[in-house]
This record gives structure tokens, sequence and C-alpha cells, in this order.
């Protein structure tokens, strides 16, 4: 069986070597634990430089394709690691995107078989982001696009970043919703216990972003934009139907705006969810029945994640041979434009 998985994280030394400012900057956003983890580890108490993800990101043909080997994974669909770009200035953001696209289809140019990409944008100049995107789709032949949640404080259902979600629709580029802390305004107790990323905080916040977009109306206003996010649905696919039924009741009252279609549609019709770092056959199998085959991927979230228990996980679940194909690689080749073997 062909496996894609599709959230599998990747840097460059040039926004590491950014992102080691940013550790060392006053900012007072929760990244920084990660940040300051795994991009200026001298200064690390959270554990993360013990780890070493940053050689794990920054590798590509020494360590990442004899393990896919050794695995069996047939393809990585990149991804500029969390926080992206986000953290930067604006033109920072947009000059290290545009860096980052351009190592990334080099990379999918040499091994077309092996890995498939998703173009980074700086979503805080949405005019210059748009055209990157243009750039992302058209030039470089990428397989859609990346965010990683709210960008200094805003969220994607701001009218500021329709020129992004415009771009992304009319060029047919599947938006990542990728996790990274929450807000400032919304992390006050998730500061402790480890709180603040992939264990609870990632969650919270992407969840947030997927609620405003739908309650928000972005997708009558772009009806054919496709969103992905990781880690089985980000809690969403459990919480569907009570997220449905209090939205209807709040557009009743007049507590959310009136829109064309129901919470549960936009998630069904609108979203499509990897397994990344979830490896749980009972939430998989629960995600699959919940919300149809066709809206569900495999990933591992390498290097945060082993690759071989990923393998294992979707290699040992059970279910029929067509659920198969559509997990491991056909809901991927369809969703990122990845052609068929
Ligand atoms: C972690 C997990 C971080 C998955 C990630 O991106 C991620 C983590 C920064 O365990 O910190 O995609
Ligand atoms: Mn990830």
């Amino acid at each position: 069986m062909r496996l894609i998985a599709c959230e599998e994280a990747w840097s460059i030394p040039e926004v590491a070597a950014e992102l080691k400012n940013v550790a060392r900057s006053p900012s007072q956003s929760l990244d920084k634990l990660l940040v300051k983890g795994i991009y200026d580890a001298e200064a690390d108490t959270a554990g993360y430089g013990k780890m070493d993800f940053l050689s794990g990101l920054l590798d590509v043909e020494e360590r990442r394709l004899p393990e896919m080997d050794r695995c069996g994974v047939a393809m990585h669909l990149l991804t500029l690691t969390a926080p992206g770009v986000q953290m930067f200035d604006a033109d920072t953001a947009t000059d290290l995107a545009a860096l980052a696209n351009d190592r990334m289809a080099e990379i999918c140019a040499k091994y077309p078989t092996r890995f498939a990409g998703l173009g980074s944008f700086a979503p805080h100049s949405p005019k210059r982001a748009a055209k990157e995107i243009e750039r992302v789709m058209g030039e470089l032949g990428l397989n859609g696009l990346v965010v990683n949640g709210h960008t200094h404080g805003d969220y994607l259902d701001d009218y500021r970043f329709w020129p992004i979600l415009e771009a992304a629709e009319a060029t047919g580029a599947t938006l990542y919703i990728h996790p990274r802390a929450p807000s400032d305004t919304l992390k006050g107790p998730l500061q402790d216990y480890a709180m603040d990323s992939a264990m609870w905080g990632y969650g919270v916040e992407v969840g947030t972003m997927m609620l405003r977009m739908m309650a928000g109306g972005v997708f009558d206003r772009f009806p054919k934009l496709t969103i992905c996010v990781g880690h089985m649905g980000e809690m969403v696919p459990f919480f569907i139907w009570r997220i449905n039924f209090m939205n209807s009741r709040a557009q009743k009252v007049g507590r959310a705006p009136k829109t064309q279609r129901s919470m549960e549609e936009y998630f069904r019709d609108n979203f499509v969810f990897t397994t990344s770092g979830v490896e749980d056959p009972l939430a998989l199998r629960y995600a699959i029945d919940r919300m149809g085959i066709d809206n569900v991927i495999w990933a591992i979230d390498y290097p945060y994640q082993p690759m071989e228990p990923a393998v294992a996980f979707i290699e040992s679940f059970a279910c029929t041979e067509a659920e198969r194909h559509a997990l491991c690689h056909g809901n991927a080749e369809r969703v990122f434009h990845i052609a068929p073997e």
C-alpha cells in the first residue's frame, strides 16, 4: 500500500536563525516555550533542546529518507514547521516564506515520488500573500498551503485575510491550518504543565480558529475552499453535534450570524483532517464513521512523532481495503494534487 504522510515538518537554516532571534526577543508569546527549546537550545529549560528536533527538521536526505525507506513510507508532504514565518515582521515573513517555498520546490523536483510540499505565506501581508499563493500553485507547482493558527492574535475569519482565502480557493489549494500555541488573549491557564502545545493548547487554538471560520460565514463567501487540519480534527469531530445544535440556537437569538449551511455541513464539505499524532484506533474508527472516509487522511507528524509507530498504527487498523486505500493515499492524492502511481 502506498503510504503518503501528510503533515511532515521541515525547516531551513534561515528560518531557524530568525526563530533564534525571536527566542531572545521580549515577545510574550506562548510559542516562545517551544521556540526557545528548539532554536535556542542553550537557553532551553523546557527540554525541547534535549530532544533535538532541530536536526530532524533541517534534514531531508541524511536521516529522513532512509527512515522512510526502512518504514515503508512512500512520501512525505512537507510543511515549514510551526510557527512558520508568523512571528516575524511582515517583510521578513514575506521574504522567508518565498525562500522556504523555493527550497521546498527544489526538494520536490529532485524526489518527485518521495516528497510533495505545502507552500507558506505571510498572512500579515495579505496582498503579497495572495501573490505568493499564485506562485506556489503556479510556477512552483507545490501541493497546497499551510498556515499556523493566529497571526499576531488575528484569526482567519477576519475580512482582512480575505485576499488569502480568495487566492487559495481560486488556485484550488487546500489550506492546512497547523497549530501554534494559543494567542496572547487565549493563553491564560494554558501556560503551565506543558499545556501550551501538543498536549492541549494546540487543539484549543486550531479548534477556535475552525469555529470562528464556520460560524463567521467564511464558507458562504468561499464555498469551494478546502481546509485541512491535523490531530484527528482537533477535537471537533467529537463535538460537532453540540457545535451544530448550539450554533443553530445562537443564530435564532442573534448571537451568531445567519449562515447558508449548518456547522455540520461546513465541517463535512469544507474540511478534511489528518490523523497526525493521534494513534488511537477507536478515535480513528469514530472519526471515519462520523465524518465519512473521504475526509480522513493519514499523517505522522515527523519528527515530533516517530515514524515507525505511526506506520504500525495505520497498517494494523481494522478497516476495509477501500478505507485503507483512502486513508493511506487516495484522499491525499485528491486533496493535495499528488499524482497517483
Ligand atoms: C509538537 C508536536 C510541535 C507537533 C509541533 O510543531 C508539532 C510538539 C511545532 O510536541 O511540540 O507539529
Ligand atoms: Mn505537526
